[in-house]
């Protein structure tokens, strides 16, 4: 522990990893574009830059706390050299602000404003860069980008894929694929965390806001949505309603009256999901053959395991996803004339991530030739949405999704938490289903933030060994672990995203640390209010079972790769 003094005021540190968070702990919102407490420290904005008391001037960021030190942040000499960055960067950025699809959210523009920037005095000499929008997930837009690595490093140090790097030197600097392909050419899997901390638009979502609102203006279209479990955490906060609220009625009332004719939750396509994967794992494990099992419901994970390590293709499971579970039971379900009334179906799912939009594309994700869902909008377009439709959202009451696929377990709910699909299994193998049993599980070691968890437990006295990972970085490690026999699991559960859906790369910008635990406990309490805990015990799911999927299980509900 130490005392520094931060602009004539005494502030304690423990273990702050560097002077920024200091300050920010004292309650100064030092501004910076190229900081995140979950990367490595880069120090290329240098907008975080202190003085000392020796005139000394430094960026926060990149120095670390010492007992005694005083700095100061917000000297006019601070102050004059900030905007002149400032103005630099917006110098060679370009500057159609009103029509960017960032704009209200972009780093840069409220950082302008804040600093008082009216005028760049300098002329943008930079080469217009052609806009990549080959990917299904992401859109780049090198014109709006101010070098500041944040997905650089998110995408080599966090999720160990590397696509993007910087390319030459000077005003031609760049970050791009290497040899200047285009993103879809490369291993990148959609994931969007570099979009997540892109601070201005040079990293966007690729949309399809615009197709929805024609086809929910059409009289010829039923139009049916999928929310996903993590959706519902992540949306209040937007309107200002508590962060972590499941906001899910609010939800089921603004699809109605944007024009959504039925509105459903993936949560009953995870309960699907459970009953296939365990079935499958108690197979494997029969067989000994293809394990361990590994989780398929992340599309960018599945992604990244056919580029890396295709040597364990073979061990993804063959379930879909519950998105892709959901689609291909709804498309059968509206084959009726009766249930259809002559309309086109169009399956939207609602999604809190961006790989999603690759996975509808896939071969697998579709049935006797056709795509099973239709359109991916991720939850920041949906947010989006419902701004421009003018509903205020926050006063809206809350209705009950539709049936009959409206009614998931709390085990499905939690599957957009990292641990939730290895818990919702555990709670499927395992016998009882009351309040100890739930806890037994629970305190197991499935939940909690940490990239890396395992657990162990007793199938019919079979010891059955467990680990669970988030961030592609993480599960890297962990598969050079398995490879070299280093550690031996039974079942493993990998989600792309660190802290798994709820920080999905189409979710809107968590504002800090504290909106990220509060979604992942938004879903932990949706599961304490929901009376069904198992996925088996969900009625309409049996009722599924015993009628509409009677033989097509397999061809509905896995990866079906001849469809
Ligand atoms: Fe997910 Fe899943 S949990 S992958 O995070 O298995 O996207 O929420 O919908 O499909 O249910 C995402 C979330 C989601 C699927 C489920
Ligand atoms: Fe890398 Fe994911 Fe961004 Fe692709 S979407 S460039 S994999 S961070």
């Amino acid at each position: 522990m130490g005392v520094m003094t931060i602009d004539g005021r005494k502030v304690e540190f423990t273990d702050e990893p560097n002077i920024l968070t200091v300050i920010r702990k004292a309650d100064i919102d030092i501004p910076t574009l190229c900081y995140h407490s979950e990367l490595s420290v880069y120090g290329a904005c240098r907008l975080c830059t202190v003085e000392n008391d020796k005139g000394k001037t430094f960026a926060s960021c990149s120095e670390p706390p010492r007992d005694g030190m005083v700095i100061y942040t917000n000297t006019p000499r601070l102050m004059k050299y900030r905007k002149l960055i400032l103005e630099l960067l917006l110098a060679a950025h370009c500057r159609d602000c009103t029509t960017c699809i960032k704009s209200g959210e972009c780093q840069l523009q409220s950082l302008a404003h804040r600093m008082g920037v009216m005028d760049v005095r300098f002329e943008n000499t930079k080469e217009l860069q052609p806009i990549d929008d080959s990917s299904p997930a992401i859109v780049r837009d090198p014109n709006k980008c101010i070098l500041c690595g944040d997905c650089v490093r998110m995408c080599d140090n966090v999720q160990a894929v590397n696509a993007i790097d910087f390319a030459y030197r000077g005003t031609k600097a760049l970050v791009t694929p290497a040899f200047d392909k285009k993103i879809a050419e490369t291993d990148c899997v959609n994931c969007g965390q570099c979009r997540v901390v892109c601070p201005t638009g040079a990293i966007s979502i690729k949309t399809n806001m615009d197709v929805i609102w024609d086809l929910l203006a059409d009289k010829d279209t039923k139009v049916i949505a999928q929310i996903a479990p993590a959706v519902r955490v992540a949306v209040g906060d937007q309107f200002g309603l508590p962060r972590g609220e499941n906001v899910m009625g609010k939800l089921v009332n603004v699809l109605h009256r944007m024009g959504f004719d039925e509105v459903f939750d993936t949560s009953y396509g995870a309960d699907l999901t459970v009953i296939e994967e365990s079935e499958e794992l108690l197979n494997r494990l029969e067989s000994g053959e293809k394990l361990p099992l590994f989780t398929s419901c992340c599309p960018a994970w599945v992604r990244y395991c056919e580029n890396r390590y295709p040597e364990f293709a073979e061990n993804l499971s063959t379930c879909r996803s519950p998105q892709q579970m959901f689609g291909a039971v709804v498309r059968e379900y509206y084959k009726d004339p009766e249930k259809n009334l002559g309309k086109r179906v169009v399956s939207v799912s609602i999604m809190p991530c961006t790989a999603k939009k690759d996975e509808i594309l896939r071969p697998e994700s579709s049935t006797n030739g056709k795509q099973d869902i239709d359109y991916v909008l991720t939850t920041t377009e949906l947010v989006s949405m419902i701004r421009k439709s003018g509903i205020r959202f926050e006063n809206l009451e809350i209705e009950a999704s539709d049936m009959p696929f409206g009614i998931g377990s709390g085990a499905g709910v939690i599957f957009g938490v990292t641990g939730g699909v290895t818990e919702a299994v555990l709670r499927r193998l395992r016998k009882g289903h009351n309040r100890v049993d739930m806890d037994n599980i629970k305190f197991s070691g499935v939940r909690g933030e940490k990239g890396l968890k395992e657990v162990e437990f007793d199938y019919n006295g079979r010891t059955i060994r467990a680990a669970i990972v988030s961030g592609l970085g993480n599960a890297d490690a962990l598969l050079k672990r398995i490879k070299a026999g280093e550690v031996h699991y039974d079942f493993v559960e990998v989600m792309a995203c660190y802290r798994g859906c709820v920080m999905g790369g189409g979710q809107p910008v968590p504002a800090g640390p504290r909106t990220k635990s509060a979604r992942m406990k938004g879903l932990y309490d949706s599961d304490v209010n929901t009376q069904i805990k198992k996925s088996n015990e969900n009625p309409l799911v049996q009722t599924l079972y015993d009628g509409l999927l009677k033989g097509k299980e397999h061809k509905l509900l896995h990866r079906n790769f001849e469809a």
